[in-house]
């Protein structure tokens, strides 16, 4: 992925970004029968009108699922507990030598870290010792999540584990640090709130801003797999820190 561009450092100011709502949203509930069992990923829009729990917004690429892991979340922050427990949460540094202001660790088969050597994929933490296991709740939500979105038989192989206190942000970037962008990438938000910034192909297209709440699962493949995107900066709040769990398959 290459929060390249991603990190800032800690001191960073927040970029501001023109709010923008997407042209034409279309708002269909995931029972659709015109949206339900598809083979092949489609797309969706994301938009900060409330869409309900269960219903995903279409547009080419991306899914959003409001609400779709909410009656889990206190179980898959537990989770996080235990995985930093093992591989805890650093701030890592970019290859340009700049401490990110989004703390990080991952469970699973790899896990994304960045050094002055680079983004890269290992099946290790910097330290040596390798990632904790995937849980299966996380396994399967992933894979529930990916083919409520249309992405049928996803088999995540690392789970990126992000930590956003107040003032955190990620600058935009592309995920392209993966082997095969055929497979796509299942973004699940726990905790503080954030506004999630949605981009084009290009840098330079200007993003749309969606609000991400507890329990909002995203998923992104096809024709958005490597679309821009970002976080602005988290705003303090009734909890600590939001957490997003991000799947991918890295190889
Ligand atoms: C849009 N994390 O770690 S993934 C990241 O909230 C990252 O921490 C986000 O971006 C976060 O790289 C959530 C959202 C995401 C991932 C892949 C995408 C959005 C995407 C690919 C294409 C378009
Ligand atoms: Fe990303």
């Amino acid at each position: 992925m290459r929060r390249g561009k991603a990190s800032l450092p800690v001191a960073g100011r927040a970029r501001q970004v023109a709010a923008g709502e997407p042209p034409g949203v279309g708002e269909r509930p995931t029972s659709d029968p015109a949206h339900a069992g598809l083979s092949h990923p489609v797309a969706a829009t994301l938009s900060r009108r409330d869409s309900g729990h269960g219903t995903l917004r279409i547009e080419p690429g991306a899914a959003f699922l409001r609400g779709f892991a909410r009656s889990e979340v206190p179980l898959l922050i537990a989770e996080i507990a235990r995985i930093a427990a093992a591989a805890p949460f650093r701030n890592m540094v970019t290859p340009g030598g700049f401490p990110m202001s989004v703390a990080m660790t991952n469970c699973g088969q790899f896990g994304w870290v960045t050094d002055r050597s680079g983004y890269r994929y290992l099946s290790t933490d910097l330290d040596g010792k390798p990632w904790p296991a995937m849980p299966t709740r996380f396994r399967n939500l992933a894979a529930r999540a990916a083919a409520a979105a249309g992405f049928g038989g996803f088999a995540p192989d690392s789970c990126l584990i992000n930590r956003y206190v107040a003032g955190a942000r990620m600058s935009l970037h592309q995920d392209k640090d993966e082997a095969d962008f055929a497979a796509p990438i299942v973004s699940v938000s726990l905790g503080l709130p954030a506004t999630f910034l949605w981009g084009g192909a290009k840098r330079n297209d200007r993003p749309r801003r969606l609000r991400l709440e507890s329990g909002d699962v995203v998923a992104w493949g096809g024709p958005a797999r490597l679309n821009f995107h970002g976080v602005e900066p988290v705003a303090s709040g009734d909890e600590a820190c939001r957490y997003n769990l991000t799947f991918r398959k890295a190889k």
